[in-house]
């Protein structure tokens, strides 16, 4: 039987499940769904095609056949939850489904570095004799936060000096950047022993900022900390923002060093306080979205780069330590846009993924991992290409798997091969390194039906959600 197979239910089950719905029966049912990743992993479509998904099933139409039948039709309503009061930034699920919809030449969600959430309301028909009781109303709040807040979560439990030093040593392990090279200048002419002073302080944030944003955009870096230097959630110019790694700094009193690492205990502070341990611990599930496929493109030193903030962010996540103690009880990790894969390379792509995240085995959260297309933009399709193979005479004519899609700006369908998908971090040394670098085409939306109402066309969403609540609908 597949994963689904709790669903069917055993005698056991069924003891368990009735506690369970008596329980539900007399408390508000609530349930949050986090979704996370890196800036660009996908997250604004996956919770807009969530939504749009969620309520077209509401409506009837199979826009996701796994879950739907997981559940066994028993999903009688869905209504987005009026947003009342709620102090944190609104997700705005049908603007960006009007956007996408509506094609033109930017369909595509503007870019948040915030959190934001909007909450839904599910009436879920109950099981077998339990339907008697009536339907339940189930509230599913989701969350979308930046991944790059993960990547700070180790710094909780480190100090000035040892940020500075790891954080200034990984700038000269990364790539030359020019960005990067002016913050070093500017470090190296900075004395030991500097005075406290706000202007060097908050130019010194500025240069940092850039040096990272710069390795980010334009050397595929990942693992940059702080992370809320590049997604600082309207906080940009905030004094408590001004630091940077300064490893030769004295923090003797009056010092530029002291002042700084004030400001970095108040900055952690005000991260645990104020997002780790009412947002991100609070989630029961949690998705972590990984643009693998554009990790692999950017090159041997990217990939690794990523491979190592994917690790600490899956680390910080399942070890029952900090303010995730009591965190999500499933966490799926999440390959996006798998839409730029074909069928059949699609596995590697999800053991590729399960091979760069390596979380720890015992750990009190159940895993998952999945190949997603939140909004799918390509068909499946061949492509005849000219190989070369050892001891022919000729190049042989062969048929290789692409997707077909419109790229962005363009009107015609065209082939994309992503090459070859190893199942495996291929090694420093490796071949697989030879091939150029690439960046991901960006596909124009499909046109969707009923402006989006029926859903959005997706893969392996519905078999993502379908665990994510197997336990809970
Ligand atoms: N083809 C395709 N592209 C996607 C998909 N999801 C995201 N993208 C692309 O990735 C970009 C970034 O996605 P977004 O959700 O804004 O990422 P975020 O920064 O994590 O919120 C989008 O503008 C799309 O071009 C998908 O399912 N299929
Ligand atoms: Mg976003």
């Amino acid at each position: 039987m597949d994963s689904l197979s709790a669903f069917g239910g055993t005698l056991r089950d069924t003891a368990s499940t009735a506690w369970r719905e008596t329980g539900r029966f007399f408390q508000e049912e609530r349930l949050r769904l986090a979704v996370t990743g890196l800036s660009g992993a996908g997250k604004t479509v996956f919770l807009t095609s969530l939504v749009a998904n969620l309520l077209a099933l509401g409506q009837g139409r199979n826009s996701l056949p796994v879950l739907n039948q997981a559940l066994g039709g028993r999903l009688r309503q869905v209504r987005l939850e009026p947003a009342g009061e709620q102090a944190m930034p609104w997700f705005d699920a049908t603007g960006n489904l009007a956007r996408l919809a509506e094609g033109g030449t930017a369909p595509w969600p503007q870019g948040t570095d915030a959190l934001s959430s909007l909450s839904l309301s599910l009436t879920i028909e109950r099981r077998g004799k339990l339907a008697l009781l009536g339907p339940r109303r189930v509230r599913l709040e989701l969350v979308d936060y930046p991944g790059e807040w993960l990547l700070d979560l180790p710094l909780m439990e480190k100090s000035f000096a040892e940020f500075s030093r790891e954080a200034a040593a990984r700038l000269q392990a990364a790539p030359a950047h020019p960005a990067s090279e002016a913050f070093q200048r500017f470090l190296m002419a900075l004395p030991a022993n500097a005075r406290a002073d706000d202007a060097t302080a908050r130019h010194g944030a500025a240069l940092y900022r850039a040096a990272l944003t710069g390795l980010r955009d334009e050397r595929g870096w990942r693992l940059l900390q702080p992370g809320h230097f590049l997604q600082p959630g309207g906080l940009t110019d905030a004094p408590l923002l001004w630091f940077f790694p300064f490893p030769q700094g004295r923090a003797t009193p009056g010092s530029l060093a002291a002042a700084m690492a004030r400001r970095y205990d108040a900055w952690r502070a005000r991260m645990r306080v104020e997002l780790f341990e009412p947002f991100l611990a609070r989630a029961d599930l949690q998705v972590v979205l990984v643009d693998v496929l554009g990790a692999i493109c950017a090159g041997q030193g990217a990939f690794e780069d990523t491979r190592a903030a994917l690790h600490l962010m899956g680390e910080a996540l399942t070890t029952a330590r900090g303010p995730f103690r009591n965190g999500p009880g499933r966490i799926a990790f999440v390959a996006s846009k798998a839409d730029h894969v074909p069928a059949i390379l699609r596995p590697a792509l999800v053991d590729l993924l399960r091979r760069m995240v390596a979380a720890p085995e015992r750990g009190r959260s159940a895993l998952h991992y999945e190949a997603v297309a939140a909004l799918r933009c390509t068909e499946d399709g061949t492509r005849t290409a000219r190989i070369s193979l050892p001891g022919d005479a000729a190049p042989r004519e062969m048929e290789r798997p692409v997707v077909l899609g419109v790229p962005l700006g363009e009107t015609q369908r065209r082939p994309f091969d992503p090459g070859t998908i190893p199942s495996t971090p291929p090694g420093r040394d490796d071949p697989f390194w030879a091939r150029p670098l690439f960046t991901l085409p960006v596909f124009q939306p499909p046109a969707l039906d009923g402006h989006g109402r029926d859903g959005m066309p997706q893969l392996g969403m519905d078999k993502l959600l379908a665990w994510l609540l197997e336990e809970e609908v």
